[in-house]
Order: structure tokens, then C-alpha cells, then sequence
């Protein structure tokens, strides 16, 4: 009989450690998350898959936890002994990083090294796989297009030069301890569940929410920037699949098709039925509704002070090592996106209508 395995995963109450929670329970691991304390729950993404302690055949276990906080990573490491962890908590914002860049540092960059180190110090190295949340923005001033694992790094963010060290980190224990551990340089997916503050989600909620009468204009930054969107479903599945080959390796996980914000924002209105009439340009460029009413514009307090203005990749190696094949289209992540935001709006609009909203 196979023996049952158990996870551990960083940033389990984020869009990815909610998918990738779903999945590995589904396939019957044993997984630990690590949630962070605060004043209001914040485990709205994974409570679906939470069950009362006191139940039988508990399977999900959250500890609060902390990637700042070296201690309480080695005991939680101690405690559980897992098969595999998940590196998935970071300050994930790159806009934010440019605010907070010591603390996205501390997250992204040492809270990284932190857990290999705590692997290493408690004996784990030959038990213990590690995932680490690589990213595309490492590509930044991009060297190369597509980009695939061998193209130059470029990063022009806080947070992509602390991803970045967080990458060497791992390349290092991995040639130096022996340690089974891969960077994923996943690019942008989204979901439903993605943080409302990503370009694609603002976009979906925001003309969901014009859309019902809640809200007039969609204000956005930069809508030349054109990134390589897929499904965080089918990314978690990648993460997955990195940790059971049968040697550590760095995979681009990508759709290999690009399109730009200003894209996403048509295809979200057109799903929606409300075809945009675009007028003017650069900071001036807004999109009309078919009254002619401006329901998108641009405010430059989105712009960032050095931007990826382009990413796409090439999942080749993913494809022939992993069988990497995205099952979700940029129309279909757009329409599930809008059909779930849209539920949202409409019961939002309820509300109001009965007086019933904060
Ligand atoms: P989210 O922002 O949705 O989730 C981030 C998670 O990290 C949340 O659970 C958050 O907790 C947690 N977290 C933040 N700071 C800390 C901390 N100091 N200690 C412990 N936990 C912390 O990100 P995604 O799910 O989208 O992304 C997952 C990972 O993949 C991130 O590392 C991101 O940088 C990386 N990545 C994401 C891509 C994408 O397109 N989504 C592409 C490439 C890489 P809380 O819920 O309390 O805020
Ligand atoms: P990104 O995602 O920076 O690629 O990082 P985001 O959705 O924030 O931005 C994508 C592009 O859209 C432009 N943009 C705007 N972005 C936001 N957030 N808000 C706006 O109003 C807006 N208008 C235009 C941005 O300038 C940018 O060019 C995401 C995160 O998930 C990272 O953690 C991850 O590593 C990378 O994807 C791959």
C-alpha cells in the first residue's frame, strides 16, 4: 500500500494555495498550511475545505505561521516532517513592493532561505522536496522572447530582485545540500479567486460592478503592458508535477499566448454584452459603452516607477518533461472570471436594493 503523503504549504490561504490545497487533498495527501494572524479571518479561499478538528479524518491542518519569523518555521518543520513543501506565501503585489521593498525583501527573498535552511538544520534534506514560487517578472527587461529556463534574468522590481534571490537560493541548496528542490517560473494565472487588486481581476469585478449599476468608471494604469495569462488550476497541477520527477529541475509553466491589458478589458466587456468604443491615447485614452458614456480610463497612480511592459514564454520543457498542457483558453479564464464576478455584483445590487449592505 502506498504510504500517505504529507504536505506543507506556504501561502495556503492565497489564489494558489487554495487550488493547489484542493488538489493534493484531492489525491489523498495529508496537508499542512500556514496561515497569518490577523484582525479579521482570512481564510475565506480555503474554508470550503476546512472540517471541525474534532471530525474524523481530518486531512487539513493550519498553523498560524509567519516567513519572518525563522522560529516558528523550524518548529512548524520539526513538528511535521512533511514529503514536500509548498513555497507559495509572498508579498505578491509587484506595484506594493515598490512601497514596502525591505518587507517584500524579507518575505519573498529571506523567508525563502529561511525554510531551506530550517530543512537543512533539522536533517530533512534527503526527506523533504521543495517547490519554490518562481516567477516570469524575474525575465523583467525581458533578454529574450519567448523566455524560456535559460533566458537571462532582468528583474526590475523589489519584488522580482527578491524572487530572484529566493531562485539562487534554491539552485544553491539544491547543488550545494543535495536538497530535491525546483523553481517554478510560472507566469501571470488567474482565477475567480485572484487578489482584487491584479489587473484581471480589477477588470473583471470592476465591469461586473459597472455592469449592475454599482460603480461608473474602471480607472487602470498601463494598458499597453502585455503579459501571458492561464488558469491557476492547471498551474498548481505544474507544481505538483515538478515534485514527483524523478530529479529537481527549474520549469516555465506558460500558455505561450500573449495579450494586452487593454485586450483583457475588451474581452471582459464583450462577455459582459457591452461592447467599448476606444477614443484618445496615452493618458488620455478612454473606452465609451454604447451610450457613450466613459466607463474606463486611465489614472497614471497605477503606473509603476519601472514596469515589465512585456512577458510570454515557452513552455517546451514543461510540455516533453511534465506533459504540461493548459486546458483553459484566455476566452474561457475571461468568462469564468466574469460569470463568477458578475454573481458577485448581482448580490452585492441585492443587497443594496434591500438596504442590507454595509
Ligand atoms: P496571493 O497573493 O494570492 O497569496 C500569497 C499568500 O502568501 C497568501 O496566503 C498570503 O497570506 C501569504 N503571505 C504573504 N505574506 C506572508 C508572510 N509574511 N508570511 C506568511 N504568509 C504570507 O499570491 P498567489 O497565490 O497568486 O501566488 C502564489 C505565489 O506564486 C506567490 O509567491 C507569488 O509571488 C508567486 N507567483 C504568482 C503568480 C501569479 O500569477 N499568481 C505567477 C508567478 C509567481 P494572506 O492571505 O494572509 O495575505
Ligand atoms: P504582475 O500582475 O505585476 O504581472 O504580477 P498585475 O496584474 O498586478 O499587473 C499586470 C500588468 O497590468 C498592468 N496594469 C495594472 N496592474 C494593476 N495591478 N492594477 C492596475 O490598475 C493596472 N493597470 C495596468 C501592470 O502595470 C502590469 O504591467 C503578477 C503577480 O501575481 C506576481 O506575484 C507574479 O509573480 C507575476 O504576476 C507573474
Amino acid at each position: 500500500m502506498q504510504k500517505t503523503k504529507t504536505a506543507l504549504i506556504t501561502g495556503i490561504t492565497g489564489q494558489d494555495g487554495s487550488y493547489l490545497a484542493a488538489l493534493l487533498l484531492s489525491k489523498g495527501y495529508v496537508v499542512h498550511g500556514i496561515k497569518r494572524r490577523s484582525s479579521s479571518f482570512n481564510t475565506d479561499r480555503i474554508d470550503h475545505l476546512y472540517r471541525d478538528p474534532h471530525e474524523e479524518q481530518v486531512r487539513l491542518f493550519l498553523h498560524h505561521g509567519d516567513l519572518t519569523d525563522g522560529g516558528n518555521l523550524i518548529r512548524l518543520l520539526q513538528q511535521i516532517e512533511p514529503d514536500e513543501v509548498y513555497n507559495l506565501a509572498a508579498q505578491s503585489h509587484v506595484a506594493v513592493s515598490f512601497e514596502q521593498p525591505e518587507y517584500t525583501a524579507d518575505v519573498n527573498a529571506l523567508g525563502t532561505l529561511r525554510l531551506l535552511e530550517a530543512i537543512r538544520a533539522l536533517g530533512l534534506a534527503r526527506r523533504t522536496r521543495f517547490y519554490q514560487a518562481s516567477t516570469s517578472e524575474l525575465y523583467g527587461l525581458v533578454q529574450e522572447v519567448p523566455q524560456r529556463e535559460t533566458t537571462p534574468f532582468y528583474p526590475r522590481s523589489p519584488y522580482a530582485v527578491a524572487k530572484m534571490f529566493a531562485y539562487w537560493t534554491v539552485v544553491n541548496y539544491r547543488e550545494a545540500y543535495d536538497i530535491f528542490a525546483c523553481n517554478g517560473i510560472l507566469f501571470n494565472h488567474e482565477s475567480p479567486v485572484r487578489g482584487e487588486n491584479f489587473v484581471t481581476r480589477k477588470i473583471t469585478r470592476g465591469a461586473a460592478r459597472i455592469k449592475l449599476g454599482l460603480q461608473d468608471c474602471l480607472y487602470l494604469g498601463n494598458m499597453d503592458a502585455r503579459r501571458d495569462w492561464g488558469h491557476a488550476r492547471d498551474y498548481v497541477e505544474m507544481q505538483w508535477r515538478m515534485l514527483q520527477q524523478d530529479r529537481p529541475r527549474d520549469f516555465v509553466i506558460a500558455t505561450g499566448v500573449q495579450h494586452t491589458v487593454r485586450d483583457f478589458v475588451g474581452a471582459t466587456f464583450r462577455e459582459l454584452g457591452m461592447p467599448l468604443t476606444w477614443q484618445g491615447e496615452g493618458l488620455d485614452e478612454v473606452a465609451l459603452d454604447d451610450t457613450g458614456r466613459r466607463i474606463v480610463a486611465v489614472d497614471p497612480r497605477y503606473f509603476r516607477p519601472t514596469e515589465v511592459e512585456t512577458l510570454l514564454g515557452d513552455p517546451t520543457l514543461a510540455h516533453e518533461a511534465l506533459g504540461w498542457q493548459p486546458s483553459t483558453s484566455f476566452d474561457e479564464l475571461v468568462r469564468e472570471m466574469v460569470a463568477s464576478d458578475r454573481r458577485g455584483a448581482e448580490r452585492e445590487a441585492l443587497l443594496r436594493q434591500h438596504g442590507l449592505h454595509s
